[in-house]
């Protein structure tokens, strides 16, 4: 799969653009946000048909909005954000857009510029049917700084997260090749230490400022942190170093430009490993969610038990169920 990789990546064309703004095209797309005619993939438009229940949240600062509501009588969020607009296409869309100018005042003046469709692209992420665990998910809510022992784990977490977990079938899919195989950036395909390097769903891919991969590891029992142990320490090793490989090699971002990180708690409870760019304020790459992967590795080899044992902080939204099994069994 590496050399595949690697065969791949010496034809993407792309040696010419400026680093932090070369990324690897689709197919149908040539870089300067026109889409080949006939070879864009299309579906109809299935939410034409979804009925807003709420906002769960919005920012007018990140521009995105998180909705709840329904598409054919089932439960759905909707995630809409505006991507970001890229150096590449400004000589298009400055020249093929329309301006309206809204105030002018001695050297200052401010405009609504219309841009053509292909530049207005919003990133739209649709999840149906919608648990009521990811409507919370997506809501805006107060959080409160949780403090789990090894021990608390044990009694409080794990028995809560076995029974209401998220399901992890997209993370076999992928695994499988059954979603997203042509998505992927680099596998090892070794049933201990191996894993499948992707981008994230959150990352449109259309420039590197805003690097989102994620590394799913093939084996299927490590839920979490939680349950790392030193004989983890050649797979963690193994996602650390092949994963900045072939970051560099596809995107050209070297290993000090890169946060690399695990979630505790994280949603989806499978080993994965976070990859965002240095820079970008990824959602979940605070202090008190985000784990080093570097720090993860050293912390083993001091200690095989080190994350059995130590007490673990992590943020809880007011209505999570494990926040409230916390509460009631007077941990909090
Ligand atoms: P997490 O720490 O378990 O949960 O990370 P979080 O969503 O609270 O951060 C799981 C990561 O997988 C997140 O960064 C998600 O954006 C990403 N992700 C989730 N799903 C359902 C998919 C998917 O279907 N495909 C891909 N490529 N990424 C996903």
């Amino acid at each position: 799969m590496a050399d595949y990789t690697a065969k791949r990546e010496t034809g993407d064309g792309a040696e010419s653009e400026p680093v932090s703004h070369r990324v690897k095209r689709t197919k149908a797309d040539d870089g300067a946000g026109r889409k080949d005619a006939g070879k864009e993939p299309e579906c109809t438009n299935i939410l034409q048909g979804f009925k807003t229940s709420r906002v769960l949240s919005d920012s007018a600062r990140e521009k995105n909005i998180f909705i709840h509501g329904k598409l054919a009588d089932e439960e759905a969020v909707v995630i809409l954000e505006k991507t970001p607009i890229r150096e590449d296409t400004l000589a298009d869309l400055l020249s093929a857009s329309v301006l309206k100018l809204e105030m002018k005042n001695d050297i200052y003046s401010t405009y609504r510029l219309q841009a053509p469709p292909q530049f207005n692209e919003i990133k739209t992420t649709v999840v149906c049917p919608a648990t009521e665990k990811h409507v919370k998910k997506y809501q805006r809510q107060e959080s409160f700084l949780v403090e789990e022992t090894g021990e608390d784990y044990q009694s409080i977490t794990l028995p809560y997260l076995q029974q209401h977990n998220f399901s992890v079938q997209w993370v076999y899919n992928i695994l499988e090749k059954k979603a997203e195989a042509d998505r992927i950036v680099y596998e090892d395909p070794d049933p201990n230490v191996g894993f499948v390097l992707l981008p994230d769903f959150k990352w449109d891919q259309k420039q590197v400022d805003d690097l989102y991969l994620i590394a799913i590891a093939h084996c299927r029992d490590i839920k979490s942190l939680r349950d790392l142990k030193s004989e983890h320490l050649p797979l963690l090793k193994n996602i650390f170093q092949k994963g900045k490989e072939a970051i560099m090699q596809r995107y050209h971002i070297p290993a000090n430009k890169l946060r690399v990180y695990l979630h505790y708690q994280p949603s989806y409870y499978h080993l994965h490993v976070h990859f965002t760019k240095l820079g970008y304020e990824a959602p979940g790459c605070s202090v008190e969610r985000a784990h080093l992967l570097s720090d993860v590795i050293q912390n083993l080899q001091c200690d095989p038990q080190y994350y059995r044992t130590r007490t673990l902080y992590f943020p809880l939204k007011a209505e999570d169920g494990l926040l409230r099994e916390f509460k009631e069994t007077g941990r909090l």
